[in-house]
């Protein structure tokens, strides 16, 4: 029973170390998710992003049903990592393009970060999804 919990331990403390020592799979650079009734892609360059600087995220936003561009948008980021509680950072997305909203996320620290995205057309109910960027 002892030699169990003991073997437990030191299973779960190599399991910690280990994931901080591994690299990690960067996330692919595009990416695409589903909102509500849009289709949003997310471009995220340099990827994986740097610790060092501000990771530029690009989205573009299309209607689903019509593929067409949704130029309207109120796009709101929130960056938070996923295994710790280093808070949320908020960016308003700028509208760069017809469809094209680009903002600037601080993923100050490696590991796997969540980006919640709501997107808000006017007359619409909000509408949300998560991507994953890992840093690296
Ligand atoms: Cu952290």
């Amino acid at each position: 029973m002892i030699l169990g919990i003991g073997f437990l331990i030191v299973v779960t403390f190599l399991g910690t170390s280990l994931e901080a020592l591994i690299p990690r799979k960067p996330t692919a650079p595009v990416q695409v998710a589903q909102a509500g009734p849009y289709q949003v892609t997310l471009q995220v360059s340099p990827n994986p992003p740097s610790i060092n600087q501000p990771a530029n995220l690009s989205l573009q936003i299309v209607k689903k049903a019509s593929g067409q561009l949704v130029s309207n948008a109120r796009v709101i980021l929130a960056s938070s990592m996923q295994s710790m509680d280093m808070g949320t950072e908020e960016i308003v997305a700028r509208s760069q393009s017809p469809g094209l909203y680009q903002a600037q996320a601080h993923l100050s620290m490696g590991g796997s970060w969540q980006l919640h995205v709501q997107i808000t057309v006017p007359g619409s109910p909000a509408a949300t999804t998560n991507f994953d960027i890992t840093t690296q």
